[in-house]
């Protein structure tokens, strides 16, 4: 019984496999295409809700979803930067109290860690020589334009224990400041320790800006990269931070179905033809 069942299965094989080979070709054809990547349009996981997937990250850096008490602009989750700590954490406060990921920030300057990490060239962080830069940490990613693609929507807060310098060479000079580097270079300088928008924080920082846009300029078609900074100036002490949260809508617009779907599509469309095929002999 189980033979002959199995023989008619062969015979049934047999005679389907000439016509389904044929149909077999175009549907393939049609699902490798459909399963070659897409092109991708913009940032990858702007929204930072797969934490730091698509990110280069360095220094002090993780993802907060409401945590340090503001909550994140956009779904869940956001990147939080800080100048925290390769020396002493803010005084009075224990070591690592604004130190959120247990990765120290990078050094600046001479040791320019993370100048390079953002393309940048050594010291181009330091406001003026007696301003230094000391130390910091940065996010970035590089994407595709095309042609088509919305222009970008950044969302960022800066946060603050620090003040204007009182060094007398440098008195009321702003220090510690967030900043966007653009393709290797300082696209804009977000908010310093003298920016008017700051205001007391209900967060473990004195000041905070709130949250503000930043909308970038039309890019060119092609590769780019974007990075998002926060840096100590002129001593360790007195850490700065930033919030950096990015519209998921950014994401690329051309969607395309999932892995999983995509076979799921693949079988239902090669199905539907033999069927199809069989209903007509
Ligand atoms: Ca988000
Ligand atoms: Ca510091
Ligand atoms: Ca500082």
């Amino acid at each position: 019984m189980m033979t002959m069942t199995n023989q008619k299965l062969q015979a049934l094989f047999n005679t389907m496999t000439p016509k389904t080979s044929a149909l077999m070709f175009p549907v393939l054809m049609l699902g490798g295409l459909m399963l070659s990547p897409s092109a991708h349009a913009a940032l990858l996981n702007p929204s930072f809700e797969d934490g730091f997937d698509n990110w280069d990250i360095i220094g002090d850096v993780s993802i907060d979803r409401g945590d340090i008490g503001i909550n994140p602009p956009f779904n869940n989750a956001q990147a939080l930067l800080t100048t925290a700590s390769l020396g002493a954490d803010d005084s009075p406060a224990d070591a690592g109290a604004f130190n959120f990921s247990g990765n120290s920030a990078v050094t600046t300057g001479s040791t320019p860690e993370l100048e390079t990490f953002l393309g940048l060239a050594p010291g181009a962080l330091d406001m003026s020589p007696f301003l230094e830069g000391f130390e910091g940490s940065a996010i970035a990613q590089s994407f595709t334009v095309e042609e088509e693609e919305e222009d970008l929507t950044v969302s960022w807060n800066f946060l603050t224990n620090d003040s204007n310098s009182d060094f007398p060479f440098t008195p009321n000079s702003p220090r510690d400041y967030a900043f966007v580097v653009l393709d290797g270079e300082i696209f804009t300088i977000l908010a310093d320790t003298n920016s008017s928008s700051l205001a007391s924080s209900s967060t473990v920082f004195e000041r905070e800006t709130g949250f503000q846009s930043l909308t970038l300029p039309t890019l060119s078609a092609g590769v780019h990269t974007i990075g998002f900074g926060v840096v100590d100036i002129q001593d360790n002490f007195a850490t700065s931070a930033l919030l950096i949260d990015i519209p998921p809508s950014s994401e690329q617009p051309q969607q395309t179905p999932e892995p999983t779907s995509k076979l799921g599509l693949f079988l239902l469309v090669t199905f539907g033809l033999v069927s199809f095929a069989k209903r007509r002999r």
